[in-house]
């Protein structure tokens, strides 16, 4: 009698996987070639693990579940894959497990088990695994809770994610004594048949999500080949920490809800590098490079990022910013970084600033920002004005030789037809909310708030600080001459700098 429930059943929307019947039907086909609706026990076998349900008289308890039957391999899923009673949480500690979802005709393959292969190091020794993945599979490597002594390469056919069962906190990769990436993915080429190199993948991702990564020898998180493809990385819920070389490195980046704290690089960015990078409600701290300390990039768009003492031997102490579009950065504290030009943030290009701080930050020139003209824009290679604009930022308490909280600088430069005049154009607006753009007790030997060349300010509701929260030794410097703002005034300078 149930059996004819069961067709009944079928015919209507699963209520044990929630997946559309027509899908399963037609995946139940082209898996085993078994044709639909036959009342066979290739058919009653749900999920085709060979095990029925235990309602109908077999011993699969799941049976919406392919991993799960008596005798099944523990796999990391956070359930008893053997239908133990007995099984709790801490049974799948350490286990680590490659998933392929079959989509689209592309059929199922069976999880690859790499519990032995990431436990097989030992830290400071660690285990060399490289992930072989399939073309055309949607792939996905999950730890479960452990500590693994290991450093990881793929190539990617496609795209791929690495992920945890329970979060950063449970799982760490730590590749301690290697010598390279803890995690090292990158895109693979193939061979046409006119002899020309071409990708499979135009856009290859990966997701990593979850996990610790620390202590590798040169790198934490990267994609090698970066700049050559269009692919990149999305990275949420990570802890990025104490790596040698820089601790995530992907042409395009988007990360969110991350730490990457302590990796020190000796070439260049310290906690993040790439072309194209967004970072959202994140911690960059204590990284060290010797360009772009916190970030290196060629375009940033940071929502309610800390970035805090970050240093940089020589440009962008907390971000360097290097050309291309236009940057972005909106409740975003920088805090406490360094280098020699460009504390906070060192920009080449366009910036747009909105309800954000610079605060206590360092440098010989720019203690909290350093503004130039572009070295290349996005219609214009052959350099271009630099446009910053600060909407309701404050400011405050940064150092320098010049120009402690800002130092702009435009530049001519020497051309076959004549000099050409790459200007500075500095905007400085209130907020929404009318918060002003302030600059309050920062201090430099010249310019406390602002050293400026061939820079035009547009300052209606700037407050470059007065009374109590003035700037020393004088707020404005230019080469015309030195300005002490007196609070009340509307201040303009020209390219000249001449200002009043
Ligand atoms: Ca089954
Ligand atoms: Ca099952
Ligand atoms: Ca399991």
């Amino acid at each position: 009698m149930h059996r004819w429930l069961f067709v009944l059943w079928f015919g209507c929307a699963d209520v044990r996987t929630g997946e559309d019947p027509e899908t399963r039907i037609a995946k139940t086909a082209s898996e085993t070639s078994v044709a639909p609706f036959s009342l066979t026990a290739a058919t009653l076998d749900f999920d085709q693990d060979g095990h029925l349900a235990v309602v109908d008289g077999g011993d699969d308890c799941d049976d919406a579940d392919r991993n799960t039957y008596p005798g099944a391999p523990e796999v990391c899923d956070g359930k008893a894959n053997a239908c133990q009673t007995n099984w709790d949480e801490s049974d799948e500690n350490g286990v680590v497990t490659l998933f392929s979802t079959a989509y689209q005709g592309v059929p199922y393959l069976a999880p690859v088990d790499y519990t032995a292969a990431m436990s097989s190091g030992t830290i400071g020794a660690p285990a060399s695994v490289s992930v072989p993945l399939s073309v055309g599979h949607r792939q996905e490597l999950r730890f479960c809770d452990g500590l693994y002594p290991v450093q990881l390469s793929a190539v990617m056919p496609n795209d791929w994610e690495i992920t945890s069962l329970r979060g950063s906190s449970n799982t760490i990769l730590d590749a301690s004594g290697g010598t390279g990436p803890v995690i090292l993915t990158r895109p693979t080429y193939y061979l046409n048949d006119e002899d020309n190199w071409f990708n499979l993948g135009l856009a290859m991702w990966v997701e990593a999500s979850g996990l610790t990564i620390q202590g590798g020898g040169a790198g934490g998180l990267w994609m090698q080949d970066w700049g050559v493809f269009e692919g990149g990385l999305n990275g949420s819920d990570l802890v990025v920490r104490d790596n040698h070389g820089t601790g995530i490195r992907a042409s395009q980046m988007h990360l969110k809800r991350s730490w990457v704290t302590d990796n020190v690089s000796a070439t260049g960015g310290g906690g993040l590098s790439g072309d194209w990078i967004t970072v959202n409600r994140s911690t960059i701290a204590r990284n060290q490079g010797t360009v772009g300390g916190g970030i290196f990039a060629s375009t940033v768009s940071l929502r309610a990022v800390q970035i805090l003492d970050n240093a940089a031997t020589t440009q962008g102490g907390g971000v360097y910013t290097q050309s291309r579009c236009s940057s972005s950065a909106m409740s975003v504290n920088i805090e406490g970084n360094s280098a020699e030009e460009g504390g906070g943030w060192y920009a080449n290009s366009t910036v747009a600033i909105t309800e954000s701080a610079f605060i206590g930050n360092d440098a010989v020139r720019g203690g909290g920002f350093y503004g130039r003209s572009g070295e290349t824009s996005c219609s214009d290679t052959w350099g271009a004005t630099g446009f910053y604009s600060f909407v309701g930022v404050l400011v405050a308490e940064n150092t320098a030789a010049e120009g402690a909280g800002v130092y702009l600088k435009g530049r001519t430069i020497q051309g076959t037809y004549g000099s050409y005049v790459h200007d500075v154009k500095f905007t400085c607006a209130p907020s929404t909310s009318r918060v002003p753009t302030r600059f309050q007790g920062n201090v430099a030997e010249s310019g406390g708030a602002a050293w400026l060349s061939l820079t035009t300010l547009s300052s209606v509701s700037c407050d470059w600080g007065a009374d109590d929260f003035d700037n020393g030794p004088v707020d404005l410097q230019t080469a015309a001459g030195v300005f002490d703002y007196e609070g009340e005034k509307v201040l303009t300078c020209s390219p000249q700098g001449l200002c009043g």
